[in-house]
């Protein structure tokens, strides 16, 4: 059990193996929304003699309690309330308790809870404790056996870990299920699921011939909506078999779609339970994005049955060994299904976007944190995205066969158990022959580690030379000075026509084709004697995730983005030449015209993908903006950004027109690549064109049948305050008024449009019959969206965007305190924001200093003011 210093953290130095190990456990529920009782048989043995034996258990009202089929008298234990401590224990036994817990009652949504007409579980990191008593944490794994009894017309069906093995009627309209779990399963990865759910279903035969029955659930009038979900789990099954040689290992899976949830989804072995707006899906109600984000969720939980699942975790601080190995996972399967430069597109704005800003500011921690005390806030950009980062970084140190044979090992080796970063890192270390302490470094340092980069031409000599210089930056708690880090940078030199270069350079750092790897501060690349000033391009792919300084003229970037192939580095180069030209002083105006160009260029070019097309149309938003400044102004950063658009667009008015036009066909419908594609394009060309004029927009608004279309009209409308918007908010919030999910999509739109009397609509809506502050998804759309998409709105010059989100961080803290804690989040740039906006978000996080009572709350509040 992770003891607390007096300090109130849990550190990973103190780690202990469990003193008592639990082989397997029996679990009885008898389901009510009201009252439900669980008695769990837990089979304990000593690993450690003589230590206590302790359970976890939190807010439990213990009905009854057996040792070896003998009821233990009061003197014999002490539960607290959080943990169970059972006296005079020394050799292996059986357990029985008897408690009952609250569903209905339960708005924190861990545990056993109940959403609309379901009970479900979450519990992963800490809930399990709060169902029954158990050694809850990744290192204790028993095997399981879950019996289900509810009333069968409320809960006609009942779902848990593992294979289905026996069902019957009881008496008084009572049915029972029971399901076992063989594989040796950590208490956060438990789950049962009860109500009235429908299916759709599909059976195949894995790799190893195993038939497997695929069931994707939810209410019964979403389940027609299921069917995408459901061809993602078999792509995504079939994925793992070829890329990674990895089988599914029931006979059933799982999945339940849930209104209320906290997070996106979660990996339950054989049933994962996921947040709603990750499953259902239709043309009508979704879109395109919808579709992908789906699809890669999907994916994501499903590789987790190995990442994660059958080679665990020892404990928290390793989370990044199962998230960030997974985020890598299903972003190579997206990009194997669809376009690799798009999906690295977007994964590289979601990085340089909002996880630089995470590691620039109060919150950052290294990819494996030290210490913790709400582990919950934990499930951070850093462990995820930059720890999937860490893996590309791997993968390029040591080749993509060594990292595949490091792989298949690392499964190999740790199947079944309880794993570390180490025995990662062990296993690719053995497959690649290479010393990887240094790699190691990544999961220890926090912050971004920056790359300056100069160059220097000889005229006399024509010697070409460039200097690269990394330093680490300090974070809280890691002041430096810090160990430089193996970092691979692509790069490629080009001669005056364009021709790429083939020279090999001088110098101390290994280099491989054009991947170069850095080990040291500083590093030299010698050209003697190359006889022109080329000009160099640097981490194509985005070969490591640094930030990279290098002092580009608007005109060379321009002139990059026609050289290099890659269509993720022309966009890169694109994203730089607008940051120059909206926070740039001297380069703005020629950053403009060399935008327009090339713009110009993309936009003309039938043979260029729309969908990339759209992606380069799509300047780098507000966070990117900021990460880009010293010091933040929103309202100026928002007001440069706008005026380039309004610029861009007057100018490239006549190509947007008729490239709008053109696609209309290709856009019709359907979600092959071409359809989605068009839309894209069709519907930036409408965004930009809508800063000239909103007709388009309305027109697509009144024809279309899809919700992409619908959905990017419906914005232009509002955003751009078109005479038709009201009217056109009204027909679409009445045409999907019984859908809470299309209803988030309109919220959203309300609360981003980009003013600062956004505010007021956003109060309008928390007076509102829509505003339910228990409904995760809801809190996101309402005050998510207008503390992370709306600049103007959240930092508006009165400070009351502010104080609005302190008060309803107050506010929802005492209903689930995790939603509460990321909402906070928002605050993490604080210190850096205009002085006026300093003061006023400081006033808003002292407000709540004696307002907060969660751990989550608690803990954020304090890291972010420290
Ligand atoms: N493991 C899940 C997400 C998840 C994370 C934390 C949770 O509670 C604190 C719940 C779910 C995933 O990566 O998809
Ligand atoms: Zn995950």
């Amino acid at each position: 059990m992770p003891v607390r210093r007096d300090d109130g953290h849990v550190y990973l130095a103190d780690y202990q193996p469990p003193a008592w190990r639990i082989p397997h456990a029996d679990l009885r529920f008898d389901l009510d929304p009201d009252a439900t009782e669980v008695e769990a048989r837990l089979r304990l043995e000593p690993a450690r003699p003589g230590e206590p034996l302790l359970l976890d258990g939190e807010d439990l009202e213990l009905l009854a309690i057996e040792l070896d089929g003998q009821p233990l008298p009061p003197e014999r234990y002490d539960y607290d309330g959080q943990r169970l401590c059972v006296h005079g224990v020394a050799a292996a036994c059986e357990l029985r308790t008897r408690v009952r817990i609250r569903p209905a009652a339960n708005t924190r949504l861990e545990g056993l809870y109940r959403s609309g007409s379901l009970l479900l579980t979450q519990c992963e990191s800490e809930g399990f404790r709060r169902i029954t008593f158990l050694a809850d944490r990744p290192d204790v794994m028993p095997t399981w056996r879950i019996t289900l009894r509810a009333e069968r017309r409320a809960y006609p069906v009942l779902l848990a870990n593992g294979n289905p093995v026996g069902s019957r009627e009881l008496e008084g309209g009572r049915h029972e299920a029971v399901w076992e779990n063989p594989h040796p399963t950590p208490g956060y990865l438990f789950a049962i699921a009860a109500g009235p759910l429908a299916r759709v279903s599909t059976t195949l035969t894995t790799a190893e011939g195993r038939r497997v029955e695929l069931n994707v659930w939810a209410e019964a009038g979403d389940v027609e909506r299921c069917r995408y979900a459901l061809g993602a789990v078999e792509r995504a099954l079939r994925w793992d078999e070829q890329r990674f040689g990895r089988c599914y290992d029931l006979d059933v899976f799982n999945i339940v779609a849930a209104q209320d949830f906290t997070m996106g989804a979660m990996e339950n072995k054989g049933l994962n339970i996921f947040n709603a707006r990750y499953i259902l899906a239709d043309e009508a109600t979704a879109t395109d994005t919808d579709f992908l984000a789906i699809e890669s969720v999907v994916a994501h939980e499903y590789l987790h049955n190995w990442s994660g699942n059958r080679v665990t975790l020892r404990d928290w601080f390793q989370l990044s060994l199962k998230e960030g190995l997974t985020v890598y996972r299903d972003s190579e399967f997206s990009a194997d299904l669809h376009s690799r430069a798009l999906k690295r597109i977007e994964v590289v704005r979601l990085l340089r976007g909002r996880q630089f800003a995470e590691d620039a500011g109060p919150l950052a921690h290294p990819v494996r944190p030290q210490r913790y005390r709400e582990i919950s806030n934990f499930y951070t950009l850093t462990v995820y995205e930059k720890g999937a980062e860490l893996i590309r970084v791997l993968q390029a140190l040591v080749g993509d066969e060594a990292f595949q044979a490091g792989m298949a090992r690392y499964f190999a080796d740790n199947d079944g158990r309880a794993a570390t970063l180490e025995d990662f890192l062990a296993a690719h270390a053995a497959a690649s022959g290479r010393d990887l302490s240094d790699f190691a470094r990544w999961y220890a340092q926090a912050g971004t580690p920056e790359l300056r980069i100069s160059a220097s031409f000889d005229e006399a000599s024509g010697d070409y030379a460039l200097e690269i210089i990394q330093s680490q930056p300090a974070t809280p708690g890691q002041p430096g000075p810090k160990a430089p880090l193996p970092i691979p940078l692509r790069f490629a030199l080009y001669g005056p026509a364009g021709q790429r270069v083939g020279a090999a350079p001088q110098t101390d750092a290994p280099v491989r084709g054009d991947l170069l790897e850095l080990r040291e501060a500083r590093h030299v690349l010698r050209w003697p004697g190359l006889g022109f000033q080329p000009l160099p391009a640097f981490n194509q792919g985005f070969s490591a995730p640094v930030r990279l300084r290098f002092d580009y003229t608007p005109a060379q970037l321009a002139t990059l983005a026609r050289w290099e192939a890659d269509p993720f580095s022309r966009w890169d180069l694109l994203q730089q030449l607008a940051v120059q030209a909206i926070t740039g002083t001297d380069a703005r105006v020629a950053a403009t015209e060399a935008l327009r160009e090339v713009l110009a260029g993309l936009l003309a070019d039938d043979g260029a993908d729309p969908a990339f097309v759209a992606e380069c149309l799509a300047l780098p938003d507000f966070d990117t903006l900021a990460e880009a400044v010293p010091v933040v102004d929103p309202q100026a950063l928002a007001g440069a950004r706008e005026s380039l658009l309004a610029t861009l667009a007057a100018a490239l008015e006549q190509p947007l027109r008729q490239r709008y036009a053109a696609l209309a066909a290709a856009a019709g419908g359907g979600l092959q690549a071409s359809a989605m594609a068009a839309r894209a394009l069709r519907n930036a060309c409408l965004d930009w064109l809508g800063h000239l004029d909103t007709v388009p927009a309305q027109t697509q608004f009144d024809a279309t049948a899809t919700m992409t279309e619908r959905l990017a009209a419906l914005r232009v409308l509002l955003h751009r305050q078109a005479p038709g918007a009201e009217a056109a908010l009204a027909a679409f919030r009445e045409r999907f008024a019984g859908d809470p999910l299309v209803t988030d999509k309109w919220i959203g739109l309300v609360a981003t449009r980009p003013a600062a009397d956004a505010l007021a609509d956003v109060q309008w809506l928390l007076a509102s019959p829509w505003w339910k502050p228990a409904n995760p998804n809801r809190v996101r759309a309402v005050l998510g969206n207008l503390s992370r998409g709306n600049p103007l709105a959240f930092h508006r010059l009165d400070g009351a965007g502010h104080r609005l989100i302190a008060d309803q961080v107050a506010a929802i803290d005492p209903i689930n305190p995790q939603v509460a804690a990321r909402l906070l989040g928002a605050f993490e740039g604080w210190r850096r924001l205009r002085s006026g906006l300093r003061e006023s978000a400081e006033a808003a996080l002292a407000s709540l200093q004696d307002r907060l009572a969660s751990a989550d709350g608690r803990d954020l509040l304090d890291r972010l003011r420290a």
